[in-house]
Order: structure tokens, then sequence, then C-alpha cells
């Protein structure tokens, strides 16, 4: 069994992104590509002889692949033992108790998340720390200089393991467990929420929900804990078995690509409650019958009510929100007379917060939410934080989310999406409206005064490290807000988000149409930056 070094020279697109690496599988697939990053990542890590790494994917095409791959190089770089989930399958979250459970120095993640996926879709890998999160800055980009530098790599030649069998083998001097890839997670579930409460919810014959794991990699977990372990109603998870392409879908939880659930709860005689999550499980999304609740709410919802959660009912230590999504749980925040924390976008930046108990729940817009349960969103989570919810206060979930905004006024909030729009033009976009940003403080637009206008940046207040140009922001006096950002896990040209948010406590005016409460500053964001001139555009690809 010999280690063998071979000779490779740099690609110069290797920086990971919002998470990891995400490019199309074609680049992927280009001799080296792959082990560059794998050989990058571990040259980033220090000492890593006798230590334990995890490594799973979301099973999409190239999964399994890649999987080997890392095998052979993590054994030739000296990693003692690596954990994998069966058939290379582990979702996100799965990994990061995995992580965590047995205390492995970190883990390789497979996946690009929501993008499409099979032989012309995208795909993605990230490395995760010691603590389950994904790697902080200043490891992504040691990674990245690595990248532009590396001449070799190690591997060993030797055939491939087999991935079923769970169970103990070799692979040169370093032992590679196979493990069951649900089980982990779900006994952490049932330490979390009363598994009691829930199923006696779910035996409710008037109760009827519907779970979409859109053909990805929640399938298994869903219908483990959902319908085996919980007692859903067969059937309950509809899409439940993973594809390598996702079946030609695009396993995003929004209103735009999960079609067949919200046809499914926006006709009659609706579920009570409908989810989804995306290709590899860290996302959610939650409706109600005829009912969507946006991400941020949800996270404000759930923060409010975590009392009637068995893990987090003697208190939230803080609540931590990338800084697009609405300020809702800043509210919450407030008056449950806790910390909160506005982060940049990326799940990274909740880990410091995470670890030094300032924060117990976090959120994104970006249809993410997690606690402090591993260092990952978690999309079963949030369906099993809402179902017990739902279990204690038996109540719809509209009434739930309205009886929230009667009592803490209604942060109106939209996203704008434009996708795959030429880079150049996104830069110039940003540039140019960058540049404006010092002109428009105590200006009145769309009836209200600028009170700020800049381009984010963040200090971590537990390592005290700078991540400088995080978005361009608009504030207003009354807390309303703009926001334009370049998404980081796009794999075509650009995508521009548009992030615009209004809060409303008058009573009579909680049950607007989001677009129409919120349509003076939707006109101004395209007139200030320019979308429809500079990129011709005249609608966004998709509205959240
Ligand atoms: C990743 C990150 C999230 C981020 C999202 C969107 O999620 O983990 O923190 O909010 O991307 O990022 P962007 O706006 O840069 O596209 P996921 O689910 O894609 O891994």
């Amino acid at each position: 069994m010999a280690i063998i070094s071979i000779p490779s020279s740099p690609f110069d697109d290797q920086k990971p992104g919002t998470s990891g690496l995400r490019k199309k599988v074609t680049i992927f697939q280009q001799e080296h590509y792959l082990e560059n990053f794998v050989q990058s990542t571990f040259n980033s890590l220090g000492d890593i002889t006798g230590k334990t790494l995890v490594v799973g994917g979301d099973g999409r095409f190239h999964n399994e692949h890649a999987v080997q791959v890392i095998l052979k190089m993590a054994s030739a770089n000296g990693f003692a033992r690596v954990i994998v989930g069966q058939n290379g399958l582990l979702s996100t979250p799965a990994a990061s108790v995995v992580i965590r459970k047995n205390n492995a120095f970190g883990g390789i993640i497979l996946s690009a998340s929501h993008n499409p996926a099979g032989p012309n879709g995208d795909f993605g890998i990230k490395y995760n720390i010691g603590n389950g999160g994904p790697a902080p800055e200043n490891i992504t980009s040691s990674i990245f200089s690595n990248t532009q530098t590396i001449s070799s790599y190690l591997t060993l030649d030797e055939a491939d393991i087999n991935l079923n069998n769970i169970g103990t083998q070799q692979l040169g001097k370093m032992v590679v467990d196979i493990i069951d890839s649900v089980s982990d997670y779900a006994e952490l579930m049932a330490e979390l929420f009363d598994f009691d409460a829930i199923s006696t919810l779910l035996a409710d014959s008037s109760f009827n929900m519907c779970f979409d794991a859109m053909h990805a990699i929640t399938g298994p977990y869903a219908k483990e804990i959902l319908e085996n372990q919980l007692g859903a109603k067969p059937g309950t998870v509809i899409n439940g078995t993973p594809l390598t392409d996702f079946g030609g879908g695009h396993p995003d939880p929004n209103l735009t690509y999960a079609k067949e659930l919200v046809d499914v709860m926006f006709a009659d005689n609706a579920p009570t409650l409908g989810a989804a999550s995306d290709g590899d499980g860290d996302r959610n999304m939650i409706l109600g019958d005829n009912f969507f609740v946006t991400p941020s709410d949800s996270l404000a919802i759930m923060a409010a009510n975590a009392n009637c959660i068995p893990a987090y009912k003697n208190g939230l230590s803080g609540i931590a929100r990338s800084m697009p999504t609405s300020q809702a749980p800043d509210r919450v925040a407030e008056k449950l007379g806790i910390e909160c924390h506005e982060t940049p976008t990326g799940w990274k930046f909740f880990g410091n917060l995470l670890d030094a108990e300032r924060a117990t729940l976090c959120g994104e817009e970006s249809f993410g939410s997690g606690s402090n349960h591993i260092r990952e969103k978690d999309g079963l989570w949030a369906v099993l934080y809402w179902l017990n919810i739902l279990a204690v206060r038996e109540q719809s979930i509209a009434d739930i989310v309205m009886q929230h905004w009667q009592e803490y006024g209604r942060n109106y909030y939209t996203r704008h999406d434009y996708e795959a729009i030429p880079s150049d033009i996104a830069k110039q976009l940003m540039t140019e409206l960058e540049q404006k940003l010092p002109e428009l403080v105590g200006l009145t637009l769309a009836d209200r005064t600028v009170k700020y206008s800049d381009n984010f940046s963040y200090l971590d207040p537990v390592d005290h490290s700078v991540s400088k140009n995080q978005g361009l922001r608009i504030g207003f006096e009354d807390g309303s807000r703009i926001i334009f950002r370049l998404s980081g896990t796009g794999t075509e040209g650009a995508t521009l988000r548009v992030y615009i948010e209004a809060y409303e406590s008058d009573p009579d005016m909680l049950g607007q149409n989001t677009q129409q409460a919120l349509s003076k500053l939707i006109n101004l964001a395209d007139n200030l930056a320019g979308i429809t001139t500079l990129t011709g555009r005249t609608e966004p690809t998709v509205i959240t």
C-alpha cells in the first residue's frame, strides 16, 4: 500500500465563497481539481497526524467519487480515522452532530446546498472545524493561499473501499468507520424536543402535515424521525428518496422552487403544517394552511416561544441574525432582555457566538435557523421546533404569527434576487451604488429620512476579527432598511440580492400584502442602484 505524491499545479478559481467552494460538476471533474482543494485544506490545518475526520455529503452526483478521493488522501496525509456516513451520505446538520459527538478534529462536507445537481449541475466542498461549524475566514483564506501555490498532493495507490458496509475497514494505516447516516442525528433531536407531545399532536386526526424533502438528503432523516419515530401518517414526507440529480429539481425551500409544496399548502383543505428542506438539509421553509412564515419571523417566533421547548425553556443566552435578516428577532431579544447580534451572511459567523454562549438561537433570511445544539443551521430541527410549539400552543400557524405581530409589530420583509447577471455589470452596479452612499444621509427618500448608508463591516465580539465589505446598507430613521449584496454561493455570473424591510406597529395595518406594503422602498431600491437600467431586468428571478 504505497503513499504516492502526484505532481499538480494551481487552479486560479478555488477561492471559497459564503460556504465553501461551489462550482459546476464539470469544473470539479477536471484532473487534479478536487485533489488540489483537498490537499490545500489539509495543508491549512496544521498537524493532522493521528487525528479523526468526518466525511459525508448530500448524495448529489460526484459525491461518492469525491468521498473515495478524500479517504485515500486523508490516509496518505496521516489521519488516523475517518468516520463516513453510509454510502457517503450525511446531511450538513448530521455531519455537524457527528463531528461534535466524536470530538473529531474536523469534517469535510460535500454539497452545493440548494443548487441543482447532476452531471450538468453543481458540486461543492467545505471544511468544518472541531466545533462542528464551517471553517472561519482565517482557515478559508489559508486554504485559498494554498491552492495558489500547490505543486503536488498525497494519495494512496489503492482500490476504492465499500461505502455501503456499516462497520470498520482499513485503508492504509487509517481506520474507516462507516456509520448509519441518520441515527446520531435522530438521537439528538429526541433529546431536544418533547417527542411525546409531538406524537400526540401528529396522532390527532384533525392535524395534517406535509414535508417536502425535494428528492434531496433530508428524505431518510424526515421519514425516520417524523413517520417512524413520531408516528406521522405514512406519506407525510413527499419526494423522500434522495436522487443524485434531485429529480431534476432545484431543492431550495422557497416560494418559487418548492412549488409542489406551495400548491398543496395554498389549496383548499390544506394541511396544518407544511415544510421543506434543501439539498443538504440545513435550510427550512415553514408554511401554515394558506400562510407563509418568513424566515426572519420564524426566528423571532421561535425565540419568543422558547419556553415551549424542553431544550430551551430555561432561557436563551442571546439571539444572532445575519445583517440582511429582518430586525423582528431584535424586538424579541429586547423584550427577553438578552443579547442580540448582527453578523455578516454566512453561518460561519455564528460559531464564535455559540461557542462563547452569547447566542442560543441563530437565523438567516435565507431560510436558515439553528441553535447551540450544533454549529450548522438545521432544517429538520426547525420543523420539529415548530411542531413542538404547535403541540404546546394548540393554535394554527397563522394565529401564532398574527398574535406575534400584534404583540411586537410586524417587520414587512422581502428579498428580490436577480440571478445570473453578468459579473462585470453586477460589479459596476455595486461600485456605483457604494460611491453614492455618503450623499444619501439626511435625504428624504420614499417618505423616510436616511439615517445611515454604508458598507457593512463586522467586528466579532469574541475574537475581535474584522470582516469588511459585507453588504451595502441604507437605513432610515423609522428602522426601514434596503440592503444590496452579491451572493457568495452562485455558480453562474452574479446574483444580486436586494433585501427590503419596513416596520409597522399599527394593529390595523398588520395584514397588508408584503410587496404592496414595501412598494415605495422597492422602487427606490431600483432607482438608487439602477437595476433595470444596468441589468435590463424588469423583475427579479425570485421573490421571497
Ligand atoms: C449558505 C450559507 C448561509 C447563507 C447562504 C446564502 O447557505 O451557509 O449562511 O445565508 O449561503 O448566501 P449568499 O447570499 O451569499 O448566496 P447554504 O444553505 O447555501 O449552505
